[in-house]
């Protein structure tokens, strides 16, 4: 629920200021009244309620900041501050963001709107905000020690400028970026055109979301700041699959995604079902002519994509990171010394999410029987990935974009799983012979292949030794 909270009431920093008697309650009551937001959940479209109108964005799995027009500037009000996020029904971490949640909330605006943002730090170390992409005079650039002093605990800082530029952009601290970034600190950022722009095509559905990682030890709630390149945790705005909400369409709706790369490696994003061609990059709108289609798209690190299709294929079409371990949530594959952790009932959860996950015992394994062997059965549907024909084997960066015929324009809400016609589903054909394998070094049957030339080097055959049981290696 969106709450607006009295920001100087509390305790904090704020409120301790106020108890200085030379403070003036007028400077601090100039300031747009902060905006919250305590979940995870995908929140209906910011209908701008003043200013130039505009189709509203949809953030997977978050929100866009309302703004307070004073005297024709759209004031906002950023909180940095620790946050909570559910990353996945039954699984939260303990973050870094911004007015409460982890990515922040977007922002979005209109080319040509004078913008003024006030910074409140409520971190425990200095911050500041770079608004990644944006054309603006050099000091509002946000990069600490270099275009302004940093954001000290308990300050408040004020940007102004003009989004000159319509396009995608993000925001993200450019102030101690390895720790901030890797504790969710981060937003999107739209600048929607002024009117008819001839490379930016009116859409009917624009999604927006960042891509980001974490690693977060089984057993604990705060992201490892120091990894490089060994996150477990590939996430949609710090959210992972099952925990990322789909993206849904009526049957022609002109689609636009926009997506920003905020974690250490690329991630080339697939789509299935559908060609897109990219429309648009955090370098701004790309022309017609130097488009080509494409079904995956790679984002290097620091880049952003803008997607735009037809969405003319009903079904539930698979749309996700091509790299097979970014569809992982792979919390166990390096599996840490958890004695004396506390974890009671930490396996059961994220077994939830990873089926066969096990978590070493906080005494050694003697306390397996938490595990409850074999796994309980799946209490909600869309917590172990579980589709209409079972386990999606899925997690992390993925999600399902689903179109229907029956649609009203929009309506964002999961319309359920694809109900197929009849005849339409692969399927397993009764009393089928198992056919031969194909002799070593030669051919049998079917069409002839090419002759070899020259004999293969033996017949190794390797199988695949499996951890428990299965298959035995032999030559
Ligand atoms: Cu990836």
């Amino acid at each position: 629920m969106t709450s607006r909270r009295d920001f100087f009431r509390g305790a904090g920093v704020a409120g301790a200021a106020l108890t200085a008697a030379s403070v003036s309650r007028v400077a601090m009551a100039a300031l747009p009244e902060p905006v919250f937001e305590t979940t995870p959940d995908t929140r209906a479209p910011l209908v701008p309620p003043d200013g130039r109108p505009y189709n509203p964005v949809v953030t997977l799995n978050g929100w866009t900041l309302p703004w307070r027009m004073k005297d024709g500037v759209k004031e906002f009000h950023l909180v940095a501050e620790p946050v909570v996020r559910e990353m996945a029904p039954g699984f939260k971490a303990h973050l870094w963001g911004y007015n409460g949640q982890s990515p922040g909330p977007t922002i979005e605006v209109v080319e040509g709107d004078r913008v003024r943002i006030f910074v409140t730090n409520r971190l425990p170390e200095h911050t500041s905000v770079h608004w990644h992409g944006q054309r603006l005079p050099n000091g509002m650039d946000g990069v600490s020690g270099l275009t302004q002093p940093p954001i000290q605990p308990g300050k408040t800082f004020v940007y102004e400028f003009v989004a000159r530029r319509p396009g995608t952009f993000m925001y993200h601290p450019h102030a101690d970026e390895m720790t901030q970034m890797a504790m969710g600190m981060m937003g999107f950022w739209v600048t929607h055109p002024k009117g008819r722009h001839p490379h930016i095509a009116p859409v009917d559905r624009d999604y927006v979301f960042l891509l980001n990682a974490y690693d977060i030890d089984p057993g604990s709630y705060t992201p490892k700041t120091m990894t490089m390149l060994d996150f477990n945790l590939w996430s949609w705005n710090s959210r992972i699959f099952p925990g990322i909400a789909p993206l849904v369409a009526r049957k022609n709706d002109r689609v636009r995604i926009r997506m920003g790369n905020l974690t250490m490696t690329n991630h080339p994003i697939h789509i299935h079902g559908h060609e897109f061609e990219v429309t648009g990059t955090d370098g701004g709108p790309v022309p017609k002519s130097a488009r080509w289609p494409e079904v995956t798209t790679d984002i290097a690190v620091g880049q952003m994509r803008q997607i735009d299709f037809i969405a003319n294929e009903e079904g539930d079409w698979a749309f996700h990171c091509h790299k097979s371990h970014h569809t992982m949530n792979a919390m166990g594959h390096d599996v840490p010394n958890l004695i004396g952790v506390d974890h009671e009932g930490l396996s059961a959860r994220i077994a939830n999410l990873v089926p066969g996950y096990m978590t070493m015992g906080t005494s050694g394994m003697a306390d397996m029987a938490q595990m409850q062997m074999p796994l309980p059965a799946n209490t909600a549907p869309m917590m172990t990935g579980e589709g209409p024909f079972g386990s999606v084997e899925m997690g992390g960066m993925f999600s399902v974009f689903k179109v229907r015929r029956d649609l009203a324009p929009g309506d964002y809400r999961d319309p359920g799983w694809y109900r197929h016609p009849a005849g339409s589903v692969a399927h397993e054909v009764d009393g089928a012979p198992v056919p031969e394998r194909a002799p070593p070094g030669g051919h049998v049957g079917g069409a002839s292949a090419m002759p070899r030339a020259v004999a293969p080097a033996g017949d190794i055959e390797v199988q695949v030794r499996k951890p428990a049981g299965g298959a035995h290696d032999h030559h």
